[in-house]
């Protein structure tokens, strides 16, 4: 656990504390002639341990120098001690706002405790500080308060920069979908903009240019991938449509990729330009908080610079996550690395049951490679389960092979090559062990926010220890006010490109625009890209049963058959249509899902109409466009509750 932090205000940091600082750090970086963050230099042991203790105090001063700059009141506090809790409540009295870091919970709170006792001679809590002066305990502050001084000591003059003193308006860290979106939108208002984008090499050593997750690992390879896998289908399809194509078609994986990295390497570019001609700085480098408003930069030949900046953002995104057994790192790979693999996979084991996971099995077995899936439990969680198993069966029907309720607990090399031999050992539920032989192994298990290394203890941002998630409020604004946060590093928040883009947009407005206007996270549409694609909009039957209760949702639902696939004669009730709807509210659409070809098309549309409030009756007012896939929707009319048959057998 870290702080807690009840109400705050930004102020800045004492200048003769940074600037010893800084005589430290040079100090050190002569002596070792690198930082002594990345230095190994000589030393004996005695000077070792000496080093040791002179770089655990100074990380822990640096941190008490960041709390106590970080609002015009801090107050140390243990969550166990009266007199603590009398002191806040004081504050909260008063309506003063205050920034308490409760020493007892966290796990360098003995350490901090002793530097603190150390820096004020007192051993007593709480230990106050207005303006960055201690001031005492609980005593001295209600001493303070009779005398009628309190008020005068939070009234005298800030000894701080001005706003011109810094070198940026804003800094951005992270140039993925999010962090772009808001710095353009940013410098539009005038402001001095910085935006740091950094890959950190994949344990692969994959890295990548300007642009984030989505244009160089995440949405758009993998939509491109997708497509090829379709075109296979659709040459398949074209001989009852007349086109007399070589039987013996084959897939060149290098001409693919090739293909598909020409092309981020185009939007890389144009990346770079548009920051440029909107007057946005880029740094190639590493961002890490040393000060409450100082970054540091370090770039791939381990450079270092410096920068200020009045206001922050966290768009640092997500990586992925490693199993922990065996063989992990040194073997699997990631999408981080499938997309540019310079040679086909082969047969591939994905592991994990994600969205990614099925996007890339689903595509490498449309490429025709032999794939399978293992899962732990369920395949999407957190999606509508019917339309989740729908999925898997129609994958299946495909030739993707699913081993259920199994765990890999080792990966082994038995031979090198790209593609080379990996034995994956893996256990069931049962404990019945299984051992196999797989060309490639796809990690798929999620990923984790990049936020434990950015240096957001010394600026004070509080993230959520287990999952390394930010919380924020309804402006994005974390716990420290001047540092915001969007995209896939929130808590609790969509991880997709569109809602990461409007989310920086609307920020930068509101910071400097005069706009209150805030994201809006409900119904937002997304499509998973499996083989039989997936929309959908708003809640998943699960959860509209769960918030609404079953006798207040109506749930109407059909198959269908597309018309392209009639003819080729192919996958007659597969695709599948279902709206949730709320019989207490006008029979409101709460719930659209729909697994067809083209499903994200048909979604974008009918998530406007959501947006709009969108009813059963409107649906059903609704003229539609035949003959296409979306025309279902306005022509929904059993429900699954009176159990009349949907099969399809014409369009
Ligand atoms: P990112 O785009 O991840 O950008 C963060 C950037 O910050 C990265 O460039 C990172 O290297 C950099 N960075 C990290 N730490 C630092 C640091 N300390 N200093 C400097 N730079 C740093 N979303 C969709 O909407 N549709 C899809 O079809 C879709 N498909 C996906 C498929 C895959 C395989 C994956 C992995 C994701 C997919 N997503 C999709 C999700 C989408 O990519 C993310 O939601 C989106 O990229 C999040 O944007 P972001 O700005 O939060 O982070
Ligand atoms: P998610 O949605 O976090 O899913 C992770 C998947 O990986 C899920 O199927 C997990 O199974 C599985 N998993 C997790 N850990 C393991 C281990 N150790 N072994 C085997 N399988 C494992 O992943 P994404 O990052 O792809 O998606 C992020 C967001 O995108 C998500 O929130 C959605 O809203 C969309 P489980 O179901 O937990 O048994």
């Amino acid at each position: 656990m870290g702080n807690s932090v009840r109400k705050g205000k930004a102020v800045f940091v004492d200048q003769t504390q940074v600037k010893s600082l800084q005589l430290y750090k040079a100090a050190m970086e002569d002596h070792c002639s690198e930082s002594p963050e990345t230095t190994k230099c000589k030393r004996d042991g005695n000077q070792d341990s000496q080093w040791k203790n002179i770089e655990e105090k100074s990380g822990v001063k640096r941190k008490i120098q960041a709390y106590i700059s970080t609002s015009d009141v801090v107050i140390f506090s243990k969550t166990t001690c009266d007199n603590c809790t009398k002191v806040k409540d004081f504050f909260d009295t008063m309506d003063l706002p205050y920034f308490a870091v409760e020493v007892d919970q966290m796990a360098d709170g003995p350490k901090l405790e002793e530097a603190l006792c150390e820096q004020t001679m007192e051993t007593t809590f709480p230990c106050v500080f207005v303006k960055q002066k201690h001031i005492g305990d609980y005593d001295d502050i209600m001493k303070l308060s009779k005398d009628g001084l309190f008020q005068k000591l939070l009234e005298t003059k800030e000894d701080k920069p001005s706003q011109d003193a810094y070198d940026y308006d804003l800094i951005v860290i992270g140039g993925g979908s999010g962090g772009l979106a808001a710095s353009k939108e940013a410098a539009k208002y005038d402001k001095k903009v910085l935006v740091l984008d950094f890959v950190s090499p994949s344990p692969q050593g994959t890295k990548w240019g300007l642009g984030g997750t989505c244009v160089n690992v995440g949405c758009i390879p993998k939509k491109l991938m997708h497509q090829a896998a379709l075109l296979r289908q659709a040459l398949k399809d074209s001989s009852k449509y007349g086109w007399q194509v070589e039987t013996n078609v084959q897939h060149n994986w290098e001409i693919m990729t090739d293909s598909i990295q020409d092309y981020i390497g185009s939007l890389n570019w144009n990346y770079r330009v548009s920051l440029m001609e909107n007057k946005v700085k880029y740094e190639n480098g590493y961002g890490e908080f040393v000060e409450p408003h100082k970054i540091k930069s370090t770039n791939s030949r381990g450079k270092v610079k410096f920068f200020t900046a009045e206001k922050f953002l966290i768009a640092t995104g997500e990586r992925p996550r490693y199993l922990g057994i065996p063989g992990d790192k040194e073997y699997c790979i990631t999408s981080d690395d499938l997309f540019s693999l310079p040679y086909s996979p082969g047969k591939t084991l994905v592991i994990g049951a994600s969205y990614v996971a099925l996007e890339c099995a689903g595509f490498l077995a449309g490429l025709g490679l032999d794939v399978t899936v293992m899962v732990r439990s369920i395949l999407l969680r957190g999606f509508d389960q019917q339309m989740a198993n729908k999925i898997g069966d129609y994958m299946e029907q495909y030739g993707v092979k699913f081993l259920r309720h199994f765990l890999p607990t080792k990966i082994e090399q038995i031979e090198a090559g790209t593609p080379g031999k990996l034995m994956v050992t893996a256990r069931s539920n049962d404990g019945t062990e299984m051992r196999e032989e797989y060309n490639t192994v796809l990690l798929a298990i999620g990923r984790d926010a990049c936020t434990r290394k950015i240096g957001l203890d010394i600026a004070g941002v509080k993230i959520n220890e287990k999952s390394g998630k930010i919380p924020v409020n309804d402006g994005e604004q974390t716990n420290v006010p001047y540092i915001y946060a969007i995209g896939d590093v929130l808590e609790d928040k969509l991880e997709l490109t569109p809602v990461a883009i409007q989310a920086g947009r609307l920020l930068a407005r509101r910071l400097y625009g005069h706009s209150t206007v805030t994201c809006d996270y409900v119904n937002v549409p997304t499509t998973v890209f499996t083989p039989l694609e997936y929309g959908a909009c708003g809640l998943s039957e699960e959860k509209a049963l769960m918030k609404y209760g079953d006798a207040n949702i109506e749930v109407y639902h059909s198959f269908f058959w597309p018309l392209e696939w009639t003819v080729p004669s192919r996958d007659n009730n597969k695709c599948y249509a279902k709206v949730i709807c709320n019989t207490k509210d006008n029979e409101r659409v709460v719930g659209f899902h729909v697994l067809a070809p083209n499903a994200g098309e048909i979604t974008q549309g009918f998530a406007a109409a959501m947006k709009c409030g969108l009813t059963k009756d409107q649906l059903d007012c609704t003229i539609g466009i035949h003959p296409v896939c979306a025309e279902i929707f306005t022509t929904l009319s059993v429900t699954k509750r009176s159990g009349g048959s949907i099969l399809q057998s014409g369009c």
